[in-house]
């Protein structure tokens, strides 16, 4: 037999790769988790996207298991847009996100929750998380932890809070997201190595909404440069 079996081929390996969706109302913060996630940076000024963005991330858990995290952005699809269950279907992950200032967009998450139940309605549920953005502005806060919490244990979801804008949290959940779909326990101290990104692209989906397709091609580079669906 022979040794020589030097295919550490590049191309292979990722040995899992998840489809993660940011939902909830605009402005809570979405695209500024998948840009601070993705691309370690924030834009400042609001601007709401049109059509759906995705975003790629590449991430080594534990363990050498190499994980490419998909972030989906719906930008401006309201919960009523007829995409949007089609973007929804097929994700391992929910992220439902709302902003700890705004009562309003913490209880919309109750439609947004319903949509996605909906939507996996005749298979089981993908892994479902609280977001609760803006943690910066907590002198601000218009969401109880109390009722937070209680959202949580209701339906059994994961919980986690975090900022955007400074970055706090951002990786390490996004990192334990990943860890947890993969089947890996991590421990604390690898929960906290978890800051510096490994590769970051950012992808940029057209907006064409009468022939939507999920799955449509993805050109990646093998570096951080800007890649657009086709
Ligand atoms: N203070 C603060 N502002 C944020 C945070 N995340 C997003 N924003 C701001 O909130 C607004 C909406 O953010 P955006 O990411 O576009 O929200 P989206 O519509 O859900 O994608 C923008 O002005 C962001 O700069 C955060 O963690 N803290
Ligand atoms: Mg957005």
């Amino acid at each position: 037999m022979s040794n020589d079996d030097s295919s550490d081929d590049e191309d292979n390996k990722d040995q899992h790769q998840f489809k993660i969706i940011l939902l909830g109302d605009g402005a809570v913060g979405k695209t500024s988790i998948a840009m601070r996630f993705c691309n370690d940076h924030f834009a400042q000024q609001y601007k709401q996207t049109i059509g759906l963005d995705f975003f790629m991330k590449r991430l080594a858990l534990p363990g050498e298991v190499n994980v490419a995290m998909q972030v989906w952005d719906i930008g401006g699809q309201s919960i009523g847009g007829k995409m949007i269950k089609n973007y929804i279907y097929g994700a391992h992950a929910v992220l439902l996100c709302y902003d700890i200032t705004s009562k309003e967009s913490f209880q919309n998450l109750e439609d947004w929750y319903r949509l996605v139940r909906k939507t996996f309605e005749k298979s089981k549920l993908p892994y479902v998380a609280l977001v609760g953005n803006k943690t910066d502005m907590s002198h601000a806060r218009a969401v109880s932890r109390d009722k937070h919490n209680a959202f949580v244990e209701e339906n059994d979801m994961y919980s986690y809070f975090m900022s955007a804008k400074t970055g706090d949290m951002v990786s390490s959940s996004l990192f334990r997201i990943a860890a947890d779909l993969a089947g890996i326990v991590l421990t604390k101290g690898e929960v906290d190595v978890t800051v510096k990104p490994v590769t970051a692209a950012i992808v940029d989906y057209e907006r064409h909404d009468s022939q939507e397709k999920r799955g449509a091609k993805v050109k990646t580079s093998n570096n951080t440069g800007g890649c657009r669906i086709s």
